[in-house]
Parts: structure tokens; C-alpha cells; sequence
């Protein structure tokens, strides 16, 4: 009896053993699929889950050699994709992760990201990069 419970705590520490090891023992080593910016200055990590971005902003200077790193954090398919500056890290499959390096704009705006899988982004899967 209360066998359950037991597994439960079980379940919940080993989950919470991953996230740690995953996030701050072994932080994930991204691979660039796009680089258009030279050596990157400044790091971003993206978590995508379903379905949500975190961060679901993000702000970089104007000019700044940035690498974003997408860790799939789901268990399904999902991507970083920014349609006005040519940003895709094709799809990625759960547990793995892709990042896009790229030299922020030399003026501020404010563009959205999004996942490209169908439906996603209708589902929360947006996001804001801003340059400022
Ligand atoms: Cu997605």
C-alpha cells in the first residue's frame, strides 16, 4: 500500500535529477546549422517544450554576434524559427538541440520567433527577439 507513493517520489527525484544534470552539470553543447556572424559574443538558450518558448523573449544589442542554442525539451519535433532574418534551426528532435548564429541588425526592431511545425505556433509557440 502506498506503494505508489514511493514511485512517485522516485519518478519525481529522477526527473529532477535529469533537469539539474541536463541544465547546470552538463549544459547542452549546441550545433551550429547557420552561421552568418563570425565568433559569436553572446549566448542564448532557448527551451522548447509543448508548447512554449522559455525564454519567449529575448534581447540583443544592435550589431551583436549572437549564437541561439535550441534544446528540445519535448517529445515532439520543434524548431527556432525567425521568417524576417533567415533564422531556422530545421527541426529538432526531442532531447536534442541546434543553434543559428547570426549578427543582430544594426537597427532596433522587434521580430517574431516561432516553432515551424504546423500548428505549433497557433499553439503558443511564438516568441519576440528584440533589438535595441
Ligand atoms: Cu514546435
Amino acid at each position: 500500500m502506498k506503494k505508489w507513493i514511493l514511485v512517485l517520489v522516485i519518478i519525481i527525484l529522477a526527473a529532477g535529477g535529469y533537469y539539474w544534470y541536463k541544465n547546470y552539470y552538463a549544459p547542452a553543447q549546441g550545433t551550429p546549422v547557420t552561421s552568418t556572424g563570425g565568433n559569436p559574443e553572446v549566448f542564448v538558450n532557448v527551451e522548447a517544450r509543448e508548447y512554449s518558448f522559455t525564454p519567449s523573449s529575448i534581447t540583443v544589442s544592435k550589431g551583436a554576434r549572437v549564437r541561439i542554442t535550441l534544446t528540445n525539451g519535448g517529445t515532439v519535433y520543434h524548431s527556432f524559427t525567425v521568417d524576417a532574418l533567415s533564422l531556422d534551426t530545421g527541426l529538432v528532435a526531442p532531447g536534442s538541440t541546434a543553434s543559428v548564429d547570426f549578427t543582430a541588425p544594426q537597427t532596433a526592431g522587434s521580430y517574431q520567433f516561432h516553432c515551424s511545425v504546423v500548428g505549433h505556433a497557433d499553439l503558443g509557440m511564438v516568441g519576440t527577439l528584440t533589438v535595441k
